[in-house]
């Protein structure tokens, strides 16, 4: 599984989340995740098939967050899960493909391991964008994570352009971000930007 630059969808900026992934795909992102916090279950099915039909057509993988109903039901190829949500132990019987947790420390990312293809660890820095996030692990706390586990890490929260390559140099396999791109006045240029450093570190 080839991560890269990881995309998260998000409809609190001024774009929908199709305009957002079409932008990102175009530039050539292919690992995206639906990510929705207010949306009915009917509205966000309509918007994971609209994505699920896009990340189709750029052969792009598509990851829904928290709800591996909605996962089944528009064929996504995986879901993501926090640790409020279905425990990943039960998500991996129930659901036959990429399952990813989000983490905070070494503790939770040595616990998720065994049953999850990847732990996203965060966030890395100061974020506005996720609700009531923890206190930044820095990187510091991002190579602990990194280095105590298998599986590959994912980072988030915070980072950007100026800050992605620190990041990289941690031993990441994947960067996902939120408002570098989402709340970008070009999003397209940004992601492009983003994808061409990453690029640099995890294409070989
Ligand atoms: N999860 P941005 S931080 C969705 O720490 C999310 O688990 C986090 O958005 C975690 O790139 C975060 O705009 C928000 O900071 C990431």
């Amino acid at each position: 599984m080839k991560i890269g630059l990881y995309f998260i969808t998000s409809s609190e900026f001024s774009r929908t989340h199709e305009e957002l992934a079409e932008a990102v795909l175009r530039v050539g992102v292919r690992f995206i995740q639906f990510r929705e916090k207010n949306m009915s279950a009917r509205q966000m099915f309509s918007v994971a098939k609209n994505l699920r039909k896009l990340t189709w057509e750029y052969s792009a993988t598509l990851i829904v967050n928290d709800r591996v109903d909605l996962a089944l039901a528009v064929e996504a190829d995986g879901v993501h899960l926090g640790q409020d949500d279905l425990p990943f132990e039960v998500v991996k019987d129930i659901f036959d493909g990429i399952v990813g947790v989000s983490t905070h420390s070494v503790d939770e990312a040595k616990k998720a391991e065994r049953y999850i293809d990847y732990i996203s660890a965060g966030p890395v820095f100061r974020t506005t964008t996720k609700k009531n996030a923890k206190e930044p692990i820095g990187l510091e706390g991002l190579r602990r994570i990194v280095s105590s586990v298998k599986k590959p890490v994912v980072a988030i929260g915070g980072i950007n352009k100026f800050n992605i390559e620190d990041v990289l140099k941690t031993g990441v396999k994947g960067v996902a971000v939120i408002s570098a791109i989402a709340n970008s006045q070009n999003p397209e240029k940004s992601a492009k930007e983003l994808l061409e450093i990453v690029k640099r570190y995890l294409d070989d």
